[in-house]
């Protein structure tokens, strides 16, 4: 578990208050222009569209907020998180390879703590299939977490996404993603 603190909460504060104005302002700006005209009665018919767009959208927009909020990569929106820890792996980047295990293990979720030694570089992670599964960025004096599990076995390649020096177009590695032992 990741609890919200330090410049994080102080960026969660900061964007609720800052919301709240922004809705405050919209909502005076509304009140304030609010008042009977030679168009009421065209603009009816038009509030009342808008009004039902409104709800269809705003209904539509936390409908989708709800069913996709448990896929966020963080470790206190993950319902798993809480029955296991997650497995802890140090992923060091540097020109032009990544130091990292070579071996890891499918349906347990890992937390990586992504860094770089040198410059800023990509950390991608490509299923068998060569699909984009995972990225984060690996950046100098700074540790990105990023969790992430792995949902079949295989052979998966490690790649820079960041061109980063004349030999990041070789800097990707093979990653053994072994069957999970016993429980998920
Ligand atoms: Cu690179």
């Amino acid at each position: 578990m990741v609890p919200l603190e330090g410049k994080q909460l102080v960026i969660f504060v900061l964007w609720v208050a800052l919301t709240a104005i922004v809705i405050g302002v919209f909502w005076w700006v509304m009140r304030s222009t609010r008042r009977p005209d030679a168009y009421d009665a065209v603009s009816k018919g038009g509030y009342r569209l808008r009004k039902s767009w409104a709800w269809f959208y705003g209904t539509l927009l936390i409908a989708a907020f709800a069913a996709t909020l448990w896929t966020v990569p963080y470790a206190w929106a993950q319902p798993a998180a809480a029955k296991r820890p997650a497995m802890v792996v140090t992923v060091r980047a540097r020109q032009f390879s990544f130091s990292m295990p070579s071996r890891l293990p499918a349906g347990r979720q890992i937390e990586f703590r992504v860094t770089s030694d040198d410059v800023n570089h990509g950390f991608g992670i490509y299923s068998p299939q060569g699909v984009l599964v995972a990225q984060v960025q690996a950046m100098p004096d700074y540790t990105n977490v990023m969790y992430f599990t792995f949902s079949a076995p295989g052979t998966y390649t490690i790649r820079c996404l960041e061109f980063c020096g004349v030999g990041h177009s070789d800097m990707h590695q093979t990653l053994t993603v072994y069957p999970a032992k016993g429980s998920v």
